[in-house]
């Protein structure tokens, strides 16, 4: 099956525009989608599919939920951005609700996820210097191979993956890798006394939905504490509800110092980021010495106070943990013969294809495409799972006969 195929002249237009104007960074699957809502999305020829990416974890409240919608579209009709340079009347409304929602003394509004881990660093390095004593310019930041937390220059310089790193040289000093999942690595690391930060993902979610062992997360946070570092969680992908708990850090009951938050605080609606972190840590930056025009803005302020409180009256969390089990149980109970790994948390799952073929996760994709499911595949083989937190245990046995019947073709 080749990607065009089974596309419509309608939808084959849209693409050509793409391919004719816009930059080729991008490897999408063949279908062109133009309304949402909830767990489905439609494409061009008003064809339905489950979405079982959701915007990379963006969308985990479904999309086009009304009551974000609506905070977004009343929001527009009021006041959208302000900049920093005047204060707006949502921005400490939102401040107080977010970090007493997570439990912080302070919170640094952004946009992107990647600006999120920037500003995380930064923190790091600043805390580094004027708390921890580390002597000018000799900061070190630790980071874990696969890592994946966004495509700026900071971003990929601790990059173990050559198609985000490969040509785009020279890269940011200071930065080092160690194993996924390995408490003796870590420790070994942070006995450098120039390291200020480690910073990870609870659950590796571009890796193909890596997860640690038991007590690595509790592991990192003690020897965090231990040798004076700051623990930095990148929880863009595995945050709000996604994995069965608000964060993935709740898993272990473990507080990291500075939290990064991105996509699912809006939604779906709008890039907003946000890093949170106690005093002592946030109040190293002082005005003027980082910022940004749309950060804080107060359409995000209204839209993220929104999207949170979705999360916590829906009970997304509960719901993301128990349709976890069951869908886990389903695909295990189908036994193909080209999965060969069933993983994940609450509704971040990926599972493992094995097939002669080597394409073979990329062409399932196509067939589940066709079957009324959307799915895209990381690192070759692997397919992630991750549908809107709303989804019904119906629509979850729905989509598992999808997929059966998918694999069934693929054969
Ligand atoms: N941290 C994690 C864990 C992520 O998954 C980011 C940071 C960066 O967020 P922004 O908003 O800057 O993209 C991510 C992003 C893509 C893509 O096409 C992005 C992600 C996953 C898959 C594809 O850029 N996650």
């Amino acid at each position: 099956m080749t990607n065009t195929q089974t596309l419509s002249r309608n939808a084959q237009y849209y693409l050509d525009l793409e391919e004719k104007h816009g930059a080729h960074n991008y490897h999408p699957l063949p279908v062109v989608l133009n309304k949402g809502l909830g767990v489905y999305v439609w494409d061009v020829d008003n064809k339905k599919y489950f979405d079982f990416l959701s915007g990379y974890s963006a969308v985990n409240q479904g999309h086009c939920h009304p009551r974000i919608i609506e905070s977004l579209k009343s929001q527009a009709d009021t006041l959208t951005l302000t900049s920093r340079a005047f204060h707006n009347n949502l921005l400490g409304e939102y401040e107080k609700y977010i970090t007493e929602y997570f439990g912080y003394d302070k919170v640094l509004p952004m946009n992107t996820g990647v600006e999120g881990g920037e500003t995380a660093i930064k923190l790091a390095r600043r805390w580094g210097y004027t708390v921890k004593g580390i002597e000018t310019n000799k900061a070190k930041i630790i980071f874990v191979e696969g890592n994946f937390w966004g495509r700026t220059m900071a971003a990929i310089s601790s990059s173990t993956d050559p198609s985000s790193f490969k040509d785009f040289g020279p890269f940011m000093p200071g930065f080092e890798n160690i194993p996924y999942n390995d408490l003796a690595a870590l420790e070994k690391a942070l006995q450098d006394k120039n390291v200020a930060a480690f910073m990870f993902e609870p659950i590796q979610g571009e890796a193909g939905v890596v997860i640690p062992d038991e007590g690595y997360i509790s592991g990192v946070r003690k020897l965090c504490t231990d040798y004076n570092v700051l623990m930095i969680a990148d929880e863009i992908q595995t945050g709000l509800a996604r994995t069965g708990k608000m964060l993935a850090c709740d898993h272990e009951n473990v507080k990291p110092d500075i939290l990064i938050l991105g996509k699912a605080l809006s939604g779906g609606t709008l890039p907003i980021s946000a890093v949170l972190a106690n005093d002592d840590i946030m109040l190293t930056i002082k005005p003027g010495e980082h910022g940004s025009t749309y950060g804080g803005n107060p359409l995000a302020c209204k839209v993220a106070i929104t999207a949170l409180q979705v999360l916590k009256d829906e009970h997304m969390a509960e719901n993301a943990e128990r349709m976890g089990v069951i869908f886990r149980s389903a695909l295990t109970k189908l036994n193909s013969p080209f999965i060969t790994t069933i993983r994940g948390r609450g509704l971040l799952n990926a599972i493992v294809i094995k097939h002669e073929n080597p394409d073979a996760a990329w062409e399932l994709c196509l067939i589940l495409k066709e079957n009324g499911l959307l799915a895209k595949p990381t690192h070759g083989d692997k397919i992630r799972f991750a549908p809107p937190l709303t989804i019904s245990e119906s629509e979850i046995m729905e989509c598992v006969g999808i997929i059966e019947k998918s694999l069934k073709s693929l054969a």
